[in-house]
């Protein structure tokens, strides 16, 4: 596909009301930023492929479909239980699930669900510390509370940066919960599925594992599966290391949860489930199950690429002890220079796209200015970027903590994302010819 598209402004302000052109001119103002002319390193993003975004790109988006496959509420959706029904077999096939839901329309949703039919006002649950990641969605202050489930947290091994095992165990044996919650949004290293999944079962637990970060990882088999090692639910989006749609699935073997689920993701958490999503999800699928292995692996390398050339360039990368990362994500400790505010502004000025993070020395109060950064690379290796790349974005990011003028850097980094147009990992057909002499309106 031909990515970059001159759009003529001039001739939709002949056409159109000058306030309608100004709207279109906005979305094709960010699309040329943040997809062209910047290092996006956002841990929880991701692009879709060319081929995922002509499928995403349908009527299905302004169709209703309540209810599951071929038992609906509504008509005209025939083909529309095609591609659902393709696409729980495919993404079973590809992640070795028996049962996929996938109307939950967010990860949080997901876990929304699962929740539900896991706990009641009162339970109890276990869940992941702050400091080894757990997502807003499993705490007091997200959806667990909101159903009025007790959010325990589960004990942190500095150390080790990971839960710890010993004590985690004896919780569970104490508390004796109704689940536990691991996976999340900010790790490094994988959570202890097994050792807490038999302590679960010993109590009558459940062990629900959010893969929202690193379902794409799983699927290229570089990531420790949480259902081969004792999960019992998987929760998870679609749109991070798995480069699909924003969207979110269920995954489990067992049949009777997967009832339970499929009856409380509609009618409790979702009516209509974003339809558009289902077919670019399955091209997704496709994509991963010819290209996964060398996209995660490549993601991989690119992580612990990042993680050293970035402690090369006088950056405190956490995990060092630990080979930095096995993830996708890296951690840094930028207090020195100011802390993670002040620096993931000074990154955009650059054109460097971060996200500010509590870090583990962090107190939870300090989430508006906490110490640390958290940088993704698997958009970016998407767009085709290897370890050395990586060095060279590293020597960017020095460059604007040292104190170089943002807008210099800038300059260079739009520079270096010339040779990063083209999304990999995927299949290599022309989708659309455009020739710039017939000016179309397109805003990507
Ligand atoms: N807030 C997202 C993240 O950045 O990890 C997850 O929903």
């Amino acid at each position: 596909m031909v990515c970059k598209v001159v759009v003529d402004f001039s001739y939709l302000e002949a056409k159109l009301p000058k306030d309608l052109v100004n709207v279109l001119e906005i979305v094709y103002t960010h699309n040329k930023w943040r997809r062209y002319e910047t290092i996006n390193l956002i841990a929880s993003e991701n692009v879709m492929s060319p081929l995922a975004e002509m499928a995403y790109m349908s009527d299905m988006m302004h169709r209703y479909a309540e209810g599951k496959p071929k038992k609906r509420y509504y008509q005209g959706l025939v083909y529309v239980d095609e591609i659902e029904i393709k696409l729980m077999d495919v993404m079973g096939d590809l992640f070795n699930v028996k049962y996929v839901e996938p109307r939950a329309i967010s990860g949080t949703i997901a876990n929304a669900t699962v929740f539900k039919v896991l706990g009641e006002y009162g339970s109890k649950a276990l869940i992941a510390p702050v400091q080894a990641g757990s997502h807003v969605s499993h705490t007091k202050y997200g959806v667990l509370g909101a159903l009025g489930i007790e959010h325990i947290e589960l004990p942190y091994d500095a150390e080790e940066m990971n839960i710890d095992v010993d004590k985690a165990v004896k919780l569970i044996e104490e508390v004796k919960p109704k689940f536990i919650v691991l996976g999340g949004s900010v790790y490094l290293f994988p959570h202890p599925v097994k050792e807490l999944a038999d302590a679960a079962h010993s109590v009558g637990a459940k062990l629900v594992y959010d893969a929202a970060h690193v379902l794409g990882l799983i699927a290229g088999k570089r990531w420790r599966h949480p259902i081969e090692h004792g999960a019992d639910i998987v929760t998870a989006s679609t749109h991070k290391t798995f480069p699909g749609p924003q969207g979110g699935v269920i995954f489990t073997n067992d049949e009777k949860l997967y009832k339970a689920i499929a009856k409380t993701v509609f009618p409790v958490f979702v009516s209509n489930h974003h339809l558009h999503r289902l077919p670019a999800t399955l091209v997704t699928c496709y994509e991963m199950k010819y290209f996964g292995e060398a996209y995660a692996d490549q993601i991989i390398r690119n992580a612990r690429a990042f993680a050293e050339a970035l402690a090369s360039e006088g950056f405190k990368v956490l995990g060092e002890h630990k080979g930095y990362t096995m993830s996708h994500q890296v951690l840094l400790d930028v207090s020195d220079y100011g802390g993670g505010a002040k620096i993931a502004k000074l990154l955009e000025e650059a054109n460097i796209i971060v996200n500010k993070n509590l870090i583990p020395k962090d107190p939870p109060t300090a989430i508006k200015n906490p110490s640390g950064l958290r940088l993704g690379v698997q958009e970016m290796t998407r767009w085709g970027m290897k370890e050395d790349d990586f060095r060279e974005v590293a020597r960017f990011m020095r460059m604007v903590v040292e104190g170089k003028d943002p807008s210099e850097v800038k300059k260079k980094v739009i520079e270096f994302r010339k040779e990063f147009t083209k999304v990999h990992y995927t299949f290599d057909v022309d989708l659309v010819k455009i020739d710039s002499s017939e000016k179309l309106p397109l805003l990507w």
